[in-house]
């Protein structure tokens, strides 16, 4: 395993974020390798670690004032063993190479623990759309798809929002990829409503990381009500995880964005969330603007660099990273811990450095790793995927049923091979291993390809 991790980072060592996520895939996953030994003489770990195609490319774009632009686009198909490539797209300054193979990486596992057919893939680009018009984003959009759009299809590899990408960017992509290829297709998943979205989709994400941590707590006969939960991000992931914890009778006190955050100690209400609805997805806003509103919620700046973030140091039972990468450092995770938090639920890919991991397994918190926590999203990608196939749409009642069913499906089975390999209750390797198997058990029916 040592010379896995050791390959990988000598052929990419700038990237980090992929190192870190590979490395804590392939110590889960040595004892069924050792279990295994046909997976070694296939060569899998290898196999598994280099995306089956990436794809880089130039998107050049014009600003309202008639300035031209750069930009960096990638899709990273990583694994088509189950199904098509399937995973988001994330617009961000911070994205780069290593950023979207972690992402693709995760993603592989991930849609393998929603029980439906699809592979794994990522893509997106480093252009920020923080302060462009709506118009400079849909030119960056159609110039992003005039280059993607001879890569992806229905059944070969179909994006979704992630970081910065949320319906108005789907709608844009969708637009150009109908008009280039001629065909109204399923190739995106996050469509609005009206033409070919699926109920639940825009909550499933926020929505499945509660249920998680609901079936988490279920195994100690415990619920979310009256629990003190700490939620960062306001974006798409926050807002449904606020609004369903809210329905379950939790109370939310802080929630963020990359400047700073808010701790509302007598709870975001339901009036509040529309508010901060509204803040965000409409005017596109700040979080600080939330305590301009309620004084009675205070407002703090964030400083990346600082030894620790302060709003995962408030007294809590409950935590849902819902931001980014890396946001809980091994400092956060013991504030966490200090402060009573006895469950995390992953909403963000990769949110806890591995030191906080090893921290929360080691307590034996609820730990919800983001490959099952926040399953719900692609899970939902996944019917939209099949309504768009049947020409159909089912109600709001049937996609929550089935996306209900889908993460206890998930937390079982993450339980179920985290007991097979006598770590019981350990959900990172649940995870990891029941991905792993069913991926790499398809990669070896269908031979060296
Ligand atoms: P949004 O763009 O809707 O919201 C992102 C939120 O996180 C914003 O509040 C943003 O603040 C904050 N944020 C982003 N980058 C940083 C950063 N570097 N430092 C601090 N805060 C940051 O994205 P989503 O809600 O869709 O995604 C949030 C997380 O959930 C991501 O990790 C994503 O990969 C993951 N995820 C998303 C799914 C989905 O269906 N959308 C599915 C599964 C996982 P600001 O506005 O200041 O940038
Ligand atoms: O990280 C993720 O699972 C997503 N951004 C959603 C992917 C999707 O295809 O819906």
């Amino acid at each position: 395993m040592s010379d896995i991790m050791q390959i990988v980072k000598d052929k990419d060592p700038q990237e980090r974020e992929f190192h870190q996520a590979v490395s804590e895939v392939m110590e889960s996953i040595k004892p069924v390798l050792d279990q295994n030994p046909v997976y070694r003489k296939a060569n899998i770990p290898a196999r598994l670690v280099e995306p089956e195609r990436v794809i880089l490319f130039r998107v050049p774009w014009m600003d309202d004032g008639g300035d031209v632009h750069v930009n960096r686009g990638f899709r990273i198909e990583m694994n088509s063993a189950i199904g098509p490539y399937k995973g988001g797209l994330r617009f961000h300054p911070s994205v780069n190479l290593g950023i979207l193979k972690f992402l693709a990486f995760e993603q592989v596992f991930k849609n393998a623990l929603t029980t439906l057919p699809m592979g794994g893939g990522k893509g997106g680009s480093d252009f920020d759309p923080k302060g462009k018009s709506d118009a400079e984003v849909m030119r960056f959009c159609q110039a992003f798809m005039c280059e993607l759009f001879r890569h992806i299809g229905p059944d070969t590899d179909v994006p979704a929002g992630d970081i910065g990408v949320g319906a108005r960017e789907i709608g844009y992509l969708f637009g150009m990829y109908k008009k280039l290829r001629n065909e109204f297709t399923g190739v995106l998943t996050g469509k609005s409503l009206n033409w070919g979205g699926s109920l639940i989709r825009p909550e499933a994400t926020g929505y499945g990381s509660v249920y998680f941590a609901a079936e988490m707590l279920a195994t100690r006969t415990d619920s979310l009500e009256d629990k003190i939960c700490l939620v960062s991000g306001s974006g798409n992931v926050a807002q449904y995880t606020t609004e369903k914890l809210l329905e379950l009778g939790a109370k939310v006190v802080t929630l963020s964005d990359s400047s700073g955050y808010i701790f509302d100690e007598s709870g975001i209400t339901r009036e509040k969330l529309d508010y901060v609805m509204m803040l965000k997805n409409v005017r596109r806003g700040r979080i600080k603007e939330y305590a301009d509103k309620y004084p009675e919620a205070v407002y703090s700046d964030l400083d990346a660099a600082a030894e620790f973030n302060p709003l995962w140091n408030h007294k809590a039972d409950c935590a849902f990273p819902s931001a980014t990468q890396n946001e809980i450092n091994g400092k956060d995770a013991q504030n966490l811990i200090d402060n009573g938090v006895f469950v995390v639920s992953e909403g963000a890919n990769m949110p806890t450095v591995p030191e906080g991991v090893d921290l929360f397994l080691d307590k034996k918190i609820l730990y919800g790793p983001g490959k099952a926590a926040n399953a719900g999203g692609v899970s939902v990608s996944g019917l939209e995927m099949s309504q768009n196939s049947m020409r159909y749409a089912w109600s709001r009642e049937e996609v929550d049923a089935k996306l209900k069913s889908i993460m206890n499906s998930i937390h079982s089975t993450c339980l179920e091979a985290a007991e097979q390999y006598d770590t019981p209750g350990n959900y990172v390797n649940g995870a990891n291993i029941a991905g792993f198997v069913k991926v790499v058990d398809a990669m070896m029916d269908q031979g060296l390809v």
